[in-house]
């Protein structure tokens, strides 16, 4: 593999170009933070291996990279930079602000067919692309699809992905991926055709998104198998006749009845408001240079036009190869080519690019567990800036711009030949608790969506004694010993709950944003017997608003291209004492609650509850479930903030760790319970 192997400490490589914030999400052995690329200004993801830890799934990560390096394509994450040292592996990828699909379904409960056709053309077009190159990807799921800054698709993780030597129309052996989207062939241990086992895969992820559970779904393994070998699943009575077929077709147990990715091109579903075929081939060529990019680089770089062009075509996936894309990607966005002088460390960011911000006082970096050094950055702040989409009504695909080319002629997708691997399916041990499946409590919801429940039944816990600071707790905590991070509220513990709160019904409420326009926002108040519902989607897109003083946040973040990293001041380092203020995002589920602390401890009575361990800093508390073997299954953290111009108490929420659909029903448990 030939990656950049450099004297430098990679760390120190990394941080040369770039800056390092905080963690972002996990994947595997894998940690992903945000960082800023320091010549562009643009943020990218850095995810963060250990060799030691990989152990024998090393081989998957160079399999992924090697992968990532051969695909370019508008539905494809972009990888531009890896940095490999006899210890660690960074790989610098294309930031998605929007993060997983997955997230985006369950703040949405699911999506109308119309939002799911604009999503599905492009997992189709993505695809498509990906088996023209020889790769199956074997891992398709809602996690694995991420949102970008325009609400576009790009697929990750492909370090499951096969490349049979002679094409994919052989047969592949291992089998892999997540049960619930795994194929009947796959999970029988049967030889199987990667391109076929992913348009079932693709069909599991079609009704993910039109239903918001799966298809087949159980706790125990065996008899979530024997659903899928049998390919039933009912169909709920919102899916239209079109959508039934259409699913029908994706998930037929026989491979060889099974639709193909060729024929989903130009399904009559898929064609539906479109009337063109899906365009699957790459807009973005890897043979193509960008003459601009290359100006810049030359002039920046102070060498000729031509020696800089064949430094590109090298590909060699270091600085140069990150620099030439990250600047391609900017001028795609219509933001002008430009680099900043040469790259520096970051002591000397009092550039032009950071006047005015990075003070050495308001840089904030510290090592994390890993002993990466990392900043601060104000994620919220950013978010909708990032996803100009956030801010738009619900439902309705927006910024979403398929080019309405041709269908792709008779241009043969290269496909296949044969390679045999092999492995049988291994039952995983211990599985999801409750996973994606439809409770019946969603049945309910569904018939009675104004049903205003029992919510006078609704009890408080008193917020307790304890000031703010981070208390560390292992175990269960006692749930009678509350904390709060607010040293103003009332100092007295109670053990006994008292009823409070209004007995207001839930509320659908329009509110109107401060720019006039409504925010289409479900005010839920929900009882303990309900499930919480998340916020449907709104936003506020006036990022603008003045912040307190003392947060480096604000008018600044404007300037200069947007590209000003907002680092954290001191005194934010340590635990809040007030909720932070946040914008509406839809993995923020909102309450009808205006008193963060009264939120915090009827959260932090349900942890113990759910078994759910945690570490609280602040509002903000890091919860882990742990499985059989003394094994981290689960991990995640849950917020208490304050929306901005709703004036209510929300629930940010980010799964780091574990299988998502559990995940889910267990935050919708926890939120339920604590009758949010
Ligand atoms: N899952 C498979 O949580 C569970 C924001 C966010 C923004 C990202 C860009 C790339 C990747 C992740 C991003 C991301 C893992 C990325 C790409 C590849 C890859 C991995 C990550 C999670 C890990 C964190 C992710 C989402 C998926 C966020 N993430 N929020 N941009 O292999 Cl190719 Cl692990």
């Amino acid at each position: 593999m030939p990656v950049e192997r450099t004297e430098l400490r990679g760390e120190e490589e990394l941080h040369k170009y770039y800056e390092v914030y905080e963690t972002i999400g996990s994947g595997g052995f894998a940690k992903v933070k945000l960082g800023r690329h320091k010549q562009t200004g643009e943020k990218v993801a850095i995810k963060i291996m250990t060799k030691k830890d990989l152990g024998d799934d090393l081989p998957r990560v160079k399999l992924e990279i090697d992968a990532m390096k051969h695909l370019s394509h508008q539905h494809v994450c972009r990888l531009y930079q890896v940095i490999e040292t006899s210890t660690q592996i960074f790989m610098v990828i294309e930031y998605c602000p929007g993060g997983e699909l997955f997230d985006y379904i369950i703040a949405k409960d699911r999506l109308s067919e119309e939002e799911t056709r604009v999503f599905f053309r492009q997992i189709v077009s993505a695809i498509a692309y990906v088996h023209s190159q020889g790769f199956a990807h074997r891992d398709l799921k809602p996690e694995n699809l991420l949102i970008d800054g325009a609400h576009n698709l790009k697929l990750i993780d492909f370090g499951l992905c096969a490349r049979p030597k002679g094409g994919l129309g052989y047969e592949l052996m291992t089998c892999c991926g997540s049960p619930a989207y795994a194929a009947p062939e796959l999970i029988q241990g049967k030889a199987y055709i990667g391109s076929e086992a992913d348009v079932w895969s693709m069909g599991v992820l079609l009704f993910a998104l039109l239903c918001g559970y799966l298809p087949f779904d159980d706790d125990n393994c065996m008899v979530l198998y024997r659903k899928i070998t049998r390919g039933k699943y009912d169909n709920p009575q919102w899916l239209s006749p079109g959508s039934i077929i259409l699913l029908n077709q994706m998930m037929q147990v026989d491979p060889k009845r099974r639709l193909t990715v060729r024929q989903l091109l130009d399904h009559p579903w898929v064609l539906k408001d479109y009337n063109s075929p899906v365009e699957w081939h790459s807009r973005l060529p890897l043979g193509h240079i960008d003459e601009d990019c290359i100006t810049e680089m030359a002039v920046n770089m102070k060498r000729s036009r031509e020696s800089t062009t064949a430094l590109v075509k090298e590909w060699r996936y270091d600085h140069t190869t990150a620099t030439y894309l990250l600047l391609l990607s900017k001028k795609q966005r219509g933001k002008p080519v430009r680099l900043r002088a040469e790259p520096v460390l970051r002591e000397d960011s009092c550039s032009p690019l950071h006047q005015g911000l990075q003070t050495k006082e308001s840089l904030q970096f510290s090592e994390d567990e890993d002993g990466i050094i990392v900043g601060s950055l104000d994620f919220c702040s950013e978010y909708s800036d990032d996803c100009p989409w956030l801010t738009g009504t619900p439902n309705t695909p927006q910024g979403v711009k398929e080019r309405q080319d041709k269908i792709p002629g008779n241009k043969a997708m290269r496909m296949a030949s044969p390679v045999v691997e092999r492995c049988a399916y291994s039952p995983v041990p211990e599985r999801r608790r409750a996973a994606g499946r439809r409770p019946e409590r969603r049945e309910k919801n569904q018939e009675n969506k104004e049903n205003t429940g029992d919510r006078d039944a609704e009890t408080f816990l008193v917020p307790s004694l304890q000031t703010p600071v981070s208390s560390k707790k292992s175990g269960r905590p006692n749930k009678n010993v509350l904390t709060t991070p607010n040293d103003n509220v009332s100092t007295k513990t109670s053990t006994s709950p008292r009823v409070g709160g209004s007995a207001s019904k839930d509320q659908k409420k329009k509110k109107t944003l401060e720019n006039g326009e409504p925010a289409n926002i479900e005010i839920m108040a929900l009882s303990p017997d309900r499930r919480s519902r998340s916020l449907d989607m709104a936003g506020s897109g006036d990022s603008g608003k003045k912040r307190k003083a003392g947060k480096v946040f604000g008018s600044l973040e404007r300037g200069l291209d947007k590209v000003i990293t907002m680092l954290t001041p001191s005194k934010r380092r340590g635990p809040r004492d007030a909720p932070r203020k946040i914008k509406v995002q839809y993995n923020v589920t909102l309450t009808n609650q205006t008193n963060p602390d009264q939120v915090l401890n009827q959260i932090l009575s349900a942890l113990p509850e759910k078994n759910v361990d945690f570490t609280q800093k602040g509002y903000t508390l890091k919860c882990q479930t742990w499985g059989d073997f003394g094994k981290v299954t689960m991990a995640f953290e849950l917020e208490v903030c304050f929306l901005q111009k709703l004036d209510v108490v929300g629930v940010r929420r980010q799964r780091l760790k574990g299988d998502a659909w559990v995940y889910k029903h267990l935050v919708e448990d926890i939120l339920s319970t604590s009758s949010i």
